[in-house]
């Protein structure tokens, strides 16, 4: 009966040619159907946003019509998927990404046109998706691009926050949170699959029993919550194919628990059913602190457990034996969030699937691979062992079942050395007894990534140094990149209409190693006139936006000076601020003659500080304390001006950095495991200071050091700097800078104390005051190169041309060959 549907179906699809449409009168009959029908408005009276409801539900139509075709082809080749499972996703908006990369923007205008209305501004209803903190869930937002667009039969799966990322707000120069409640206006980018759900369980006892005449463990949960589909279509550029981002929401499950409702209480059972919805109610907000929480264990088991049924459940569609399955299935973990993964296939096909221990090892062993993020042992993921044994009792056990055979096999390589043995252990014995989810990973995944040279360095000598000795060929290096789509297309469209016409074609925006053509005319006079056009009228639109957040008028003028991403000790935006601080003391010295030789600056910092932060949070306001003094002295005028740009975000970013000059990447050496907004930077024609860390290696590499502006100690120094500590002082200037904080001349003596002790009194672990010359002097640099503006454009424009390595393209492709051995899957059109 249901082939008979299906081709009766087809038949009438095909006779009415049913696919949708995309010329201009199609696409206004669909905008004015979504407004009357799905919005439920009248196709007469509706306003921006209404309109931009419809134009989105219009859009998510042609996204679903791909997706599924994209499914239907997937299923039919049935090749190796990747699997990547992160708990952070930075999506950002959607609108302006889906009809580029679908290939309908033109069309769109026109229709909107036609009826009244501008594209533009209906994006600008569009509220960001930030379900992630920073650089780790906008990679995974970059590589979800470069995964559809080279056609990669690839899978996201993540969780689905009620509450996103807190909004920032500045109350009196103070950051200030509130909750995203992203979902109050619909979210017509996702695709609700109340038919998609599995069971999640927690609690309870393990009891032994005896099957077959094997002895097993039964693990008896204490309760279950479920775990329901909502399906984010990504589109890819210049191809049919769109992949799905699964996004788990808990809902309550009617499975156990029954008495309750029974013996009567029945508000009080459906109340307490109700709490396991707060499973995914809300993203923590402190990027990397690990405080042992139950909420968080019970979010990444929660996310991990349904994402394996999905694909276990997808993989017996097809197959029955498991020997098959890392022919079919490759699982990436980003970071260490998602390694009780491992416990869990464990836990599957040990206790579920009846694999005896060591089959089932191996094919874990062949399925996973992760990549770190973090730079510092002291930042890598422990859970304790309390905590665990009580929500996940049987994966408790599996874990030291894992540590106990690694054990043996380390003591195979290294016999009695204990303290190795240690050191390598996944439990950690101490006041806490705890579980080392990074060791966890090392153990079992083929493969571990660092994502920049310097930081897979860092990994193989100091954080993994035992797990490098042992197994050196699990250690690979897979620089980060990021998405040109978003970070040029969507972002900077009259930077893309430059790099088209000069190519000669838009091919670069699927293969960037074409972009390097650009170098041929970096001296051309006419791209220089076209360049600085369009770097101008992105200035235009930022100063407009400064003008209507904080009041600050700037000069087009001035070189426009950039510090955006997470406020942390290590990333010194303090280092920026003190270097403010010194410019517009030399100002407040100068004589009028002194003054015409300054280039003229706007100084612009902008990211949110983990609400439990305090020395990122007195480095906001000693911010705003800044600018305010600075901004309103009549010595300085447009020489210098000081700008907080609030809540940071994706799309904030993309306003920003096309509309800047110069950016700053500023981390002690050794600290930045990649950062990636340098490369959005880098791709926009930004010129960049930085230190000689992460991914600014790299860049330097491809682009020329003489390119940019690189500063400061280099990361094989840092330690022995921090060994002399207390004898070592920072400059004159330095003590100076610090000390008129110190002495209240921007206000709030007592609250900014213990920040300025942090670079004093022997402290300084982040050698603000050994760097604090050097930056001085590359900050000279980037004054002198930005004076002779032919230079200026012509290095923008090499940087521009040498930032292809950094497309998140080459990443995905390097993960396809060297960890995942995937191949495309391409949707036929
Ligand atoms: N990163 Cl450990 C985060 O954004 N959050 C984290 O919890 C950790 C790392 C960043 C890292 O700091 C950057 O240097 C990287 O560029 C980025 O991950 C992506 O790899």
């Amino acid at each position: 009966e249901f082939g008979d549907r299906k081709a009766k179906a087809e038949k009438m699809f095909r006779l009415m040619d049913g696919f949708l449409k995309n010329d201009s009168i199609s696409l206004q009959k669909d905008i004015l159907d979504h407004v009357e029908f799905t919005v439920a408005r009248s196709r007469f009276n509706f306003d921006d946003f209404e309109a931009y409801q419809a134009l989105a539900h219009s859009v998510r139509d042609r996204l679903i019509e791909r997706w599924h075709d994209t499914h239907l082809h997937f299923k039919k080749k049935d090749p190796k998927r990747i699997y990547f499972l992160s708990l952070e996703f930075l999506m950002g908006r959607s609108l302006t990404n889906s009809v580029i990369n679908l290939g309908i923007q033109d069309q769109y205008a026109d229709a909107l046109t036609q009826l009244g209305f501008d594209f533009e501004v209906l994006a600008e209803q569009e509220g960001d998706a930030a379900l992630g903190n920073g650089g780790l869930a906008r990679l995974a937002a970059c590589q979800m691009d470069s995964l559809a667009t080279l056609d990669y039969p690839a899978w996201g799966y993540g969780l689905r926050y009620q509450y996103g990322l807190f909004r920032q707000i500045i109350v009196d120069g103070f950051q200030h949170e509130q909750p995203d409640f992203w979902l109050n206006f619909g979210n017509p980018w996702e695709i609700e699959r109340v038919h998609v759900s599995y069971p999640v369980k927690f609690y309870g006892t393990i009891e032994e029993e005896v099957l077959n005449g094997k002895k097993c463990k039964i693990w008896i949960p204490g309760e279950s919550v479920e775990a329901v589909a909502y399906d984010n279509p990504i589109p890819g550029y210049g191809t049919r194919n769109a992949i799905n981002l699964r996004l788990w929401a808990a809902k309550p499950s009617d499975q156990y628990d029954m008495e309750s409702y029974t013996t009567g209480d029945y508000i009080n059972a459906i109340v307490n059913r109700q709490k396991a919805e707060t499973i995914s109610n809300v993203l923590y907000p402190d990027d990397r602190s690990y405080q042992g929480k139950e909420l968080r264990l019970k979010q990444q088991y929660f996310f991990v457990s349904a994402s394996l049924q999905d694909i276990i459940r997808r993989f017996k569609d097809l197959h029955s034996n498991f020997d098959e399955f890392p022919d079919k299935v490759a699982l990436q973990i980003n970071d260490t969030h998602p390694s009780i993964s491992i416990a869990e296939v464990m836990r599957v096909l040990v206790d579920e699937e009846n694999l005896d221990w060591s089959k089932a090892w191996g094919i874990a062993c062949s399925i996973f691979s992760v990549t770190i993020h973090a730079v510092q042992p002291e930042g890598l993921e422990k859970i304790p062992v309390d905590l665990l044994g009580s929500v996940l009792p049987r994966h408790l056990e599996i874990i030291y079942e894992i540590n106990h055979r690694l054990m043996e096999e380390l003591k195979k390589s290294f016999g009695q050395d204990y303290d190795r043995l240690s050191r390598m252990s996944i439990v950690e014995e101490g006041a806490v007894k705890s579980i080392r989810m990074a060791n966890l990973s090392l153990a079992c995944c083929h493969t571990v990534n660092g994502v920049s040279r310097v930081h897979l360095e860092t990994l193989k000598t100091r954080v993994f140094k035992d797990f490098y000795e042992l197994w050196p060929q699990k250690f690979q290096c897979k620089t980060n990149g990021v998405t040109q789509r978003r970070w040029i297309v969507v972002s900077n469209p009259s930077l893309c209409s430059i790099i088209s016409k000069w190519l000669g074609t838009e091919a670069w925006i699927r293969n960037i190693d074409l972009i390097a053509g650009l170098r041929e005319y970096a001296k051309d006079p006419d791209l220089h006139t076209e360049w600085k056009n369009m770097k101008r009228v992105n200035k235009m639109r930022l100063a407009e936006y400064i003008e209507t957040l904080t009041s600050v008028k700037v000069s087009l003028d001035a070189m426009f000076d950039v510090q955006i991403k997470r406020i942390h000790a290590y990333k010194r935006q303090l280092l920026n601020i003190l270097g403010i601080i010194h410019r517009y003391d030399c100002i407040k010295n100068m004589d009028e003659s002194d003054k015409r030789r300054v280039v003229p600056r706007v100084c612009i910092i902008g990211g949110k500080a983990a609400p439990g932060y305090e020395v990122a949070k007195k480095i906001i306001k000693l911010c705003h304390a800044v600018a305010d003094k600075v901004n309103n002295d009549p010595d300085v005028g447009d020489l210098l001006k000081v700008v907080f740009i609030p809540d940071y975000n994706v799309s904030v970013a993309e306003l920003v950095i096309p509309g800047s000059d110069l950016s700053q990447h500023l981390s002690t050496a050794g600290h930045e495991a990649s950062g990636t907004g340098c490369m959005k930077f880098l791709m926009n024609g930004c010129l960049l200071l930085a230190t000689a860390d992460g991914s600014a290696v790299e860049i330097a590499e491809e682009i020329g050091a003489a390119n940019m502006f690189l500063f400061g100690a280099k990361v094989d120094e840092v330690p022995a700097l921090r060994e002399k500590g207390t004898t070592l002082k920072g400059s004159l200037q330095f003590a100076r800078v610090v000390r008129m904080v110190r002495d209240g001349y921007f206000g709030f003596k007592d609250y900014f104390k213990s920040l300025c002790d942090t670079v004093e009194d022997g402290g300084d672990f982040y050698l603000l005051g050994y760097d604090f010359a050097r930056y001085l002097e590359a900050q000279a640099a980037a004054d002198r190169a930005f004076v002779d503006q032919v230079k200026w454009t012509q290095m923008s424009i090499l940087s521009t041309a040498g930032s292809g390595k950094f497309s998140s393209d080459r990443t995905i492709e390097e993960y396809a060959q060297q960890s995942w051995g995937i191949e495309p899957c391409k949707c036929p059109f």
